[in-house]
This record gives structure tokens, C-alpha cells and sequence, in this order.
């Protein structure tokens, strides 16, 4: 007797600016798939419960100071350490959504500059250690104005939560977008966060929906840049 193959996973990454209520409509959408009985979990980057999620942290509140290719290359470990567990969860037929991934990674470094205004470090070299981790299925991308993020009531205190890097930080998820739309490979969503939350909601719950067809059609978990 033959077992049925159960279907994997999709795998939603979920990415944005800052105020674009990303980790929020990750908690709603989760709910949501759990309650359509599709099998889902949630992951988060960076994960800062693991050793290397710590230092992170200590990065991000600026309490440790590090290189800027060093605290990189820690961001990208601290994704390979779930590599496993995550491609385990998608082959076992489990949805996965992740709060941030790749994109975020090669985003911020990216956006680095020195006292000049010249970029520090290149997209191609902040994209190398991440290549291969496995590939989104859809990149849901909560967009927000500049404009619009500054009326949400102002940035944080953390390493990032300026406004001109955050202009930066948009400006390279575009260019990550183009990179994807010219492989062909990863498809992106742009959401329009600006909407209610309930308006945001639906509209990724579309872009899911779609998602989890595509995958159903037996398309193949791909790897990350390549
Ligand atoms: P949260 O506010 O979502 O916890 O993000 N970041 C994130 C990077 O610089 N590199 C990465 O690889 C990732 C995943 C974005 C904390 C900050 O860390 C930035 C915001």
C-alpha cells in the first residue's frame, strides 16, 4: 500500500520598515491559518534567544559594540542555526511564517555608510553568507511611506531606529525585490500598510492563500540566492 505524500509547507516570510505593524499581522496570521486547520508555526529574526541571539540583542540596544561584518555574519548564524528545523518543519507539511529573514539581513547592512555618506559594505557581500538557507516561497512586503512610518509615533531607541537609515533600509529591500523578480524565483507581495489593521489582514491572507496553491501545485523549495 502506498502512503499518501502529504504536501509541504509553504514558507511566508514576512518583511517590512519599521511602525509597519509586521509583527502584528504575523500573530493575526498565524491565528488565522490555524484556524483554516492549515498546520502553521511561526519563526522570528533575529532570534534572540539563542547564544548568538544574545549578543545580537546586546548589538541592537547598543550595549556591545561589534564590527559591522562581524555582527553580519552573526545575523546570518543565527538564521543557519534554524535552517534545519525550519526546512524539517516545511517537508513535514507545516506552513512556516517568519518575521523577517534574508532580506532584513542584507537590507540593514547594507544601508551602513561611513562619516562620508559611502556605503560600507556591498548587497553582493551581505548577501553571500545567507545564499543557500532555504528560499521564501512569497516575500509579503508591508509598505509603508516614510512619511507615514514618522505619523506612527516615532522610532524606537534601538541601533537602527533612525530615520535615515530607515530611508536607506527601504531603498535595498527594493533593490532585493528586483534581484528576485529577475531570477523569476521568489515572488513578492506589496501590501499597503498604510490600510486597517483588518484591510492589511485580508490582503495577506489573499497573498497566503495564493501561496499555498502554488505549493500545493508541487513546487519545490528552493535556496536562497541561487
Ligand atoms: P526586530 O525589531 O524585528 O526584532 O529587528 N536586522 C534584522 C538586521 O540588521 N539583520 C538581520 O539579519 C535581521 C533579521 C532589523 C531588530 C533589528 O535587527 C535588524 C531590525
Amino acid at each position: 500500500t502506498e502512503v499518501p505524500k502529504i504536501s509541504r509547507g509553504a514558507f511566508v516570510v514576512l518583511e517590512g520598515v519599521d511602525r509597519c505593524g509586521k509583527t502584528t499581522q504575523s500573530g493575526l496570521l498565524l491565528k488565522r491559518l490555524l484556524a483554516a486547520g492549515i498546520a502553521a508555526c511561526s519563526m522570528r529574526f533575529p532570534d534572540r534567544t539563542t547564544a548568538t541571539g544574545k549578543i545580537i540583542d546586546q548589538y541592537l540596544q547598543s550595549s556591545q559594540n561589534l564590527d559591522d561584518r562581524a555582527i553580519h555574519l552573526l545575523f546570518s548564524a543565527n538564521r543557519w542555526e534554524s535552517a534545519d528545523a525550519l526546512t524539517a518543519h516545511l517537508q513535514a507539511g507545516t506552513t512556516v511564517l517568519c518575521d523577517r529573514y534574508a532580506y532584513s539581513g542584507v537590507a540593514f547592512s547594507a544601508s551602513k555608510i561611513d562619516k562620508k555618506g559611502n556605503s560600507l559594505l556591498s548587497l553582493d557581500w551581505c548577501q553571500a553568507p545567507d545564499q543557500g538557507l532555504p528560499a521564501p516561497d512569497c516575500v509579503i512586503f508591508l509598505d509603508l511611506s516614510q512619511a507615514e512610518a514618522e505619523q506612527r509615533g516615532g522610532y524606537g531607541g534601538e541601533r537602527y531606529e533612525k530615520k535615515e537609515m530607515q530611508i536607506r533600509v527601504r531603498h535595498r529591500f527594493g533593490d532585493l525585490e528586483a534581484i528576485d523578480k529577475a531570477s523569476g524565483r521568489v515572488a513578492w507581495k506589496f501590501i499597503d500598510a498604510a490600510q486597517s489593521v483588518e484591510q492589511v489582514e485580508n490582503d495577506i491572507w489573499k497573498a497566503v492563500e495564493e501561496t499555498i496553491q502554488a505549493v500545493k501545485g508541487s513546487k519545490a523549495l528552493g535556496k536562497m540566492w541561487q
